[in-house]
């Protein structure tokens, strides 16, 4: 996967050299661009906001600067058949150079792969290529979501500051590529920064070959519905709190409905949600007893009466 990130705080991407993320992209299963938004400024101060019209707090940035990325970083239409590679005539030039300066962290172990999609060491940039704009005023962030942008090939993020992005910068882009505005929850953030930094971790944790155990993909909270059941390791007794003696029984049916009774009863608690939205035929009758125990009105049961 390509992932270009532009904003006008470069630094912020410095974690992604490390931990998991970093080994993925030192694997070379993924390609990953941060360029700062200044760099397609054309004026002395290299502005990137301006008053809001209509008025009202804040700023709003400026379309200009990002119509100019985004003509970057965007490859261009017709795309190029799978296994050709981009000509880089087109899209060099029009990038600067952003990963020259020591405010570009994020690509200091390969400083000779420009961050520019189609060049030489980085993917022709030929698949899905989806804008991602974080905003608090996006669709809500969720695994559904995280597996869908995990599919395509190509990933641009814009991250705004202040008010936001001027509106018609994602209208015109719409017309070339699919955009997306994401929400990670009911508050408000300063920029998209963070935002991304936690979008990559759900997005890039999906792609093959990241996670060594795919098994625990299937298990952890979300994959199902549920949230997870409570996790246990030695020594099995702690400052004298002892781990549930099932899980140190062997017996592996049983362990494995101790934790779905767990997980429904955990759901039930903290997200009843969640567990208004499973599928009735989802449930069996153990799990609906566990939930009526958790006082909950089972779906599909007692909702007749
Ligand atoms: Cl994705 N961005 C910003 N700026 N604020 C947020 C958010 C995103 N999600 C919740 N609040």
């Amino acid at each position: 996967m390509r992932i270009d990130i532009v904003t006008i705080f470069p630094e912020y991407f410095a974690p992604l050299e490390l931990s998991l993320i970093g080994r993925a992209r030192a694997a070379g299963l993924l390609h990953v661009g941060v360029h700062d938004l200044r760099t397609w400024t054309a004026d002395v101060h290299r502005t990137v906001d301006d008053t809001p019209y209509g008025g009202g707090p804040g700023m709003v940035m400026r379309p200009e600067p990002w119509g100019q990325a985004l003509d970057a970083l965007v490859p261009a239409e017709p795309s190029v058949p799978a296994g050709l590679t981009v000509p880089a005539e087109p899209s060099v030039p029009a990038v600067p150079p952003v990963s020259a300066e020591p405010s570009a962290p994020a690509e200091p172990s390969a400083p000779a792969v420009p961050p520019v999609p189609g060049v030489a060491g980085a993917p022709a940039a030929t698949g899905s290529v989806r804008l991602v704009v974080p905003s608090p005023a996006g669709e809500p962030f969720t695994q559904a979501l995280a597996g869908q942008l995990a599919a395509d090939q190509h990933l641009i993020f814009a991250c705004g500051r202040y008010e936001g992005i001027d509106q018609r910068v994602l209208d015109h882009a719409a017309g070339r590529l699919p955009v997306t505005e994401v929400s990670l929850g009911d508050y408000v953030l300063f920029g998209g920064e963070v935002a991304v930094l936690v979008l990559l971790e759900a997005v890039v944790r999906l792609l093959p070959g990241v996670l060594g155990n795919a098994n625990s993909l299937a298990e952890e909270s979300h994959a199902n519905g549920l949230l997870e059941a409570p996790v246990y390791t030695k020594p099995a007794r702690w400052r004298g709190l002892e781990v549930p003696a099932i899980l140190r029984s062997g017996d592996h049916g049983r362990i494995s409905r101790w934790r779905r009774d767990q997980a429904l009863a955990r759901t039930a608690r903290r997200r009843p949600d969640l567990v208004a939205a499973l599928p009735p035929e989802s449930l069996d009758r153990r799990d609906g007893a566990v939930l009526a125990e958790a006082g909950f009105q089972v779906p599909g049961r007692d909702m007749a009466e």
